[in-house]
């Protein structure tokens, strides 16, 4: 089997690659080792920046996206009881975000790849990629029980954090950067409508919670919760009830809404972040050489933003060989990973209890929330983060 572009993984990055590539003529096979509905089925990521729902309408997606996706103009933090609101609009010359669930997206992603008669292969899991010395390397791959050989030009990975193509670059080339935190986030998805229009982000002395949604009836929270913690230990009603406690408020009324409880789970938190992004014939975007604590909303909208670069690049080498796309790939993209990278860390720095920390660590969170939500400098600051910055951010 031949291609232009091997691509490793059907999560956001490789899908979209595959659609913006397709759209310039430029000839991809997507291979993905879980089946389709495991795919679609993983509850991520749930906030859009302005660019990723710019970038997703211009390349003929945006058709669910208008109408299902819900346009939020700001979110609110609380802490100490107390609920500060930031305004993205107004303090970022009229961006927004958009709450529209990974899920969805992937959805719309693999209708247009299939509508295209892409070469799109679920349960097809790569094994190994060979020859990136060359200009032809290979990937091997099996599915349905057999053995099979990819040649491609270049090589596309964007098989996340537990993937290949990280791993077949030589640990002498790499450099890895990580943080581990020492808490997890429990996640659920219950139906249940939102007990507020836009997104809360709670600092408490028990721990950090987030209120967001899916739809006008579904709502998504999330509680800090100790890494090594497992879900099993949390039953329905102590999970409302300790994200009631920690919703709520001194003044004005919250009420927060329950209902059935559709999908629990716990994810750890980290940074992490490989340098270079390139080796060879060998590109990786997304959480195959980055991965963001979830608190800054960050995470598939860095894998869009490194996709609008890679694709970028491959179409200039093939429509008019030019490879300063290619070249600079891994530099372009870095910049703004650790942006994003520093936003998430603070945030989550921010938000969550940490153990080691004393009432002196709590008061100074407590005034840098005090300032974030009061200093106009501060609030600017937060929300340009927040809503996503330009791909080639000049301040
Ligand atoms: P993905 O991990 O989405 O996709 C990689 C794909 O490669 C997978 O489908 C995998 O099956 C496939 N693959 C792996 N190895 C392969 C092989 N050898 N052969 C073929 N295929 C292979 N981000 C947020 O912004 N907000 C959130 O709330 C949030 N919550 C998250 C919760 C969890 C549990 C996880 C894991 C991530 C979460 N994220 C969140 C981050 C998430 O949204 C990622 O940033 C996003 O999925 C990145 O997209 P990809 O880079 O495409 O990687
Ligand atoms: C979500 O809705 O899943 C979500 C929203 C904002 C975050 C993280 C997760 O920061």
């Amino acid at each position: 089997m031949k291609t232009q572009i091997g691509i490793i993984g059907a999560g956001p990055a490789g899908l979209l690659l595959s659609h913006l590539l397709s759209l310039q003529g430029i000839d991809s096979v997507v291979l993905e080792s879980r089946s389709q509905d495991y795919v679609i089925g993983r509850v991520r990521a749930g906030v859009l920046e302005q660019g990723t729902v710019d970038t997703l309408k211009a390349a003929g997606l945006g058709g669910r996206l208008e109408n299902e996706g819900l346009e939020h103009e700001g979110i609110e933090l609380l802490f100490n009881g107390i609920a500060r609101r930031i305004d993205f609009p107004s303090l970022t010359k009229g961006k927004k975000v958009t709450v529209y669930g990974q899920k969805e997206v992937i959805i719309d992603l693999i209708a247009a790849r299939q509508a295209a008669k892409a070469k799109l292969y679920f349960e097809a899991k790569a094994s190994k990629i060979e020859g990136l010395e060359s200009d032809k390397p290979v990937i091997h791959f099996e599915k349905d029980g057999q053995q099979h050989r990819l040649e491609c030009d270049f090589v596309a990975g964007c098989d996340g954090f537990h993937g290949i193509a990280r791993k077949s670059i030589p640990n002498d080339v790499l450099t890895v950067y990580e943080r581990e935190y020492p808490f997890a986030w429990l996640g659920i998805l219950a139906e249940a409508a939102p007990s507020s229009h836009e997104l809360i982000y709670a600092n408490t002395e028990s721990g950090f919670a987030l209120h967001s949604m899916r739809s006008p009836s579904i709502s998504r929270n999330y509680l800090q919760c100790d890494p090594k913690d497992d879900i099993a230990n949390w039953s329905d009603e102590q999970i409302w009830q300790e994200l009631s406690q920690r919703l709520a408020r001194k003044e004005g009324s919250f009420h927060l809404n329950t209902g059935k409880i559709i999908e629990k789970s716990i994810t750890a938190m980290r940074s992490f972040v490989v340098e270079p992004m390139r080796y060879k014939n060998l590109f990786l975007a997304g959480d195959s050489a980055h991965i963001v604590p979830p608190t800054g909303a960050k995470g598939m909208n860095l894998a869009v933003a490194d996709i609008r670069i890679l694709s970028k690049a491959f179409i200039d080498f093939y429509k008019q060989t030019d490879t300063n796309g290619l070249d600079s790939y891994s530099e372009t993209c870095l910049r703004r990973v650790w942006l994003a990278m520093r936003f998430s860390w603070w945030m989550t720095s921010l938000l969550h209890k940490f153990p080691d920390d004393d009432a002196f660590a709590y008061k100074l969170q407590l005034a840098q929330l005090d300032y974030a939500t009061t200093s106009l400098a501060a609030k600017t600051s937060l929300a340009e983060n927040y809503v996503g910055l330009d791909l080639d951010f000049k301040g």
